[in-house]
């Protein structure tokens, strides 16, 4: 058996919506990041940084009990298991690969120092959050350039680049300037329109 531990996060619809996709059968297990649960002992002997999302996974790889930590492994990880996510196409896959760490690393991890540095009362960090983010944000027209021929990042299939580029666009559809994204805007739509990517979304919110 597959369980997802997780709470309505980022990081950890990323790893949701992998799973809804793929098709494999799993347990959601909430983690309340409000209720302090990510810091209780049984949930730091699964991931001793008291973070989500963790998976796992009773019958891994060699019939062994897998505890995986990190979306973006947990995400391989689905992949790799259910044969999803990642085109068969050498050059699409390659392609699949560099567009899911351009999200992961270009775009997310910059927007999740700037939610830090935001949410940092000891310290005025104005100047480095609009810094970090107009960084992020300015990609946003290579990523539309991307799309105009293509309907997914690594171009016909559905892959990880998909819900990674997901997960930080709409978690940043105020902060960016549409007039200029016609075709990230149409992506959004379509990937948003999946079944699985609306039931990852909604797994962890208390009021799915
Ligand atoms: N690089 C990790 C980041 C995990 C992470 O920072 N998760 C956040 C929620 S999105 C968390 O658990 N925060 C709780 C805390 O920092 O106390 C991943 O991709 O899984």
């Amino acid at each position: 058996m597959i369980e997802l531990f997780g709470d309505a996060t980022g990081n950890s619809i990323r790893a949701a919506i992998a799973l809804e996709e793929s098709g494999l059968t799993f347990e959601p297990r909430k983690v309340a990041l409000a209720r302090g649960e990510h810091r209780a002992a049984q949930y730091l002997q699964l991931n001793p940084t008291g973070r989500v999302p963790t998976l796992v996974d009773s019958d891994g790889p060699g019939g062994e009990r897998l505890v995986l930590t990190q979306s973006n492994a947990i995400m391989l990880y689905i992949a790799e298991k259910s044969g999803t996510l990642l085109p068969s196409s050498a050059v699409e896959r390659a392609r699949a690969l560099e567009w899911l760490f351009f999200f992961v690393t270009d775009v997310i991890a910059p927007n999740a120092q700037a939610f830090i540095l935001s949410r940092d009362s000891t310290a005025a960090h104005g100047d480095a959050v609009r810094r970090l983010k107009e960084r992020a944000f300015a990609l946003y027209e290579h990523v539309d350039r991307r799309l105009a021929e293509r309907p997914f990042l690594a171009g016909r299939v559905f892959t990880l680049a998909d819900i990674a580029g997901y997960t930080i666009t709409t978690a940043s559809e105020s902060e960016l300037r549409w007039e200029a994204l016609p075709h990230v805007r149409g992506w959004l739509e379509r990937v948003g329109a999946r079944p699985a990517v609306e039931r990852g979304r909604r797994l962890f919110r208390s009021d799915a």
